[in-house]
């Protein structure tokens, strides 16, 4: 599992966030000698640094030592430390083996079986289905990877899981030669993280090494409705299965009878799955042929999707007040979520749309929002071109505060309509991050 050469030298982690604590422990624990470095001399970082100082492994916070890099027998990166950075780059050059956390994962896990679920949108909500779907079948496993949970920390486990349910981004997927999915989910494509990649080739590349140890053996879980997807994986070794929201396939959704379908088998009625959206049922059915794949039989599918609650800050109704349903979709921060989630509206709603711009236009939503929105209050940094690029579409309100925007919704609604937090922007103007200001938002609405 550890290659002989590691035990002769230093292996140098780059980047102290979640995956590096858990990387540099792992390895510490396996008897190697670890050198792990951040760039950053972050309050989070002094933190994770201390805590491994004491376990007596050599850290330095601050910079990188590349004299130090370049000696060492592997170097395990962090997810968020593009290829370009001069670590990296220093290793490469010097010809020293670069592995991502989950590799090192994957080759201590084995053999455990891995459903690995890629793609740009819904990774981590189908991660979660899968992994809460086998549960309820009895069969004991954990969601794991880029949804938050480092895969190496379940490598120190005292006993491993037969399967694991694993989220992988493009970035995870970069520098892992030995990961190796039993069943690999690929949700679908579209531009994104155009700050780190060239291009969006580039992009697909990364997501296209999911399928990078195809064998006979693989099953891959692929969106029919998407070209992207399926152009991706053509070619590609092993058992192709599909699913689709437009038409029958081996997962499907039966519109016109309101069922998801594995085949000819009704799975359960539409309104049966407590999760809002078109783009959940085809989350649903990804889930569906990924537990199918483990082994789990339609029933045990049917009722494990029913009994699942929404994932928080997706589209997460908080309650009812008043006769007005409250719904927090704050992970939503960029154009192309709230899209989805104005979708998945089924009654007049008022939106609440705003936090720190990222550059996108707004206007995209405004024929989605001619429809049924009432009115939209754009908050903070962003409410300015809220008003500028909706304005004519729709009614249009602006406050600073996220708190006021909350209570001007309240005043706002009618009974029987919908508050959707569904923000489009980053969060950074007044919070932490997206987890905080659905957070907020919760507390505002349980305390109405
Ligand atoms: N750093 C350096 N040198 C550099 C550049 C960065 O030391 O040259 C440091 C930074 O200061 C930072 C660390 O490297 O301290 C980078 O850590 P990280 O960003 O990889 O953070 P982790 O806490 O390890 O979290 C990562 C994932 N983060 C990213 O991919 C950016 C988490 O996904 C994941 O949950 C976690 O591993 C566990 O697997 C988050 C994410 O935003 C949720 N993912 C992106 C997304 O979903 O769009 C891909
Ligand atoms: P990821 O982990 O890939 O970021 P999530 O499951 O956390 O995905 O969902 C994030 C957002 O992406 C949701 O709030 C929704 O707006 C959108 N989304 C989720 N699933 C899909 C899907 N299947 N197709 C398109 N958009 C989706």
């Amino acid at each position: 599992m550890i290659p002989e050469a590691w035990r002769r030298g230093e292996v140098a982690v780059v980047g102290l966030g979640k995956s590096g604590v858990a990387a540099s422990k792992w390895l510490a624990a396996q008897g190697l000698r670890v050198y792990a470095s951040d760039a950053a001399d972050a309050p989070h970082v002094r933190e994770s640094a201390a805590a491994l100082s004491q376990a007596g492994l050599s850290v330095e916070i601050g910079r990188h030592d590349l004299d130090r890099i370049r000696q060492a027998v592997a170097v395990v990166v962090s997810p968020g430390v593009s290829p370009e950075a001069p670590p990296i780059m220093t290793a490469r050059e010097a010809g020293i083996d670069v592995i991502s956390e989950i590799d090192l994962a994957a080759r201590a896990l084995d053999p455990t079986r891995l459903i690995v679920v890629t793609g740009t949108n819904g990774k981590s909500t189908t991660t979660a289905l899968v992994a809460h779907i086998l549960r309820q079948a009895g069969i004991e496993t954990v969601a794991a990877g880029n949804i938050g949970r480092p895969l190496i920390e379940l490598a120190s486990e005292p006993t491993h899981h037969t399967w694991v349910a694993v989220e992988a981004s493009s970035f995870q997927l970069h520098d892992s030669p030995h990961l190796t999915p039993a069943v690999g989910v690929l949700t679908n494509l579209s531009p994104d993280h155009l700050d780190r990649y060239p291009d969006v080739t580039a992009y697909y590349e990364d997501k296209r090494l999911l399928f990078r140890n195809a064998s006979p053996e693989s099953i891959w879980v692929l969106n029919a409705d998407d070209t992207a997807v399926l152009e991706l994986a053509e070619g590609i070794p092993g058992i192709h299965r599909h699913w689709s929201v437009q038409r029958e396939d081996d997962a499907w959704f039966d519109r016109a009878d309101g069922r998801l379908m594995l085949e000819e088998t009704s799975l359960l009625e539409r309104a049966a799955l407590p999760l809002l959206g078109d783009h959940n049922v085809a989350n649903a059915l990804a889930a569906a042929l990924a537990a199918a794949a483990a082994g789990v039989d339609a029933r045990a599918i049917g009722t494990g999707l029913a009994t699942l609650s929404s994932l928080p800050h997706r589209l997460e109704p908080i309650r009812d007040v008043g006769g007005v349903r409250w719904i927090n979709d704050s992970k939503a921060t960029n154009v192309a979520s709230t899209m989805v989630a104005l979708r998945a509206m089924d009654q007049p709603f008022v939106l609440i749309l705003g936090g720190r711009h990222k550059g996108e236009s707004f206007a995209p939503l405004a024929a989605s929002l001619e429809v049924q929105c009432r009115v939209v209050l754009g908050y903070g940094a962003a409410r300015d071109r809220v008003a500028d690029d909706l304005m004519g579409a729709v009614r249009v309100h602006s406050v600073v505060a996220f708190d006021d925007a909350v209570e001007r919704a309240s005043e706002l609604a009618e009974p029987g309509e919908t508050v959707l937090l569904s923000p489009a922007c980053a969060s950074f103007d007044q919070f932490a991050n997206y987890e905080e200001r659905g957070a907020r938002f919760r507390q505002l609405v349980e305390a109405m």
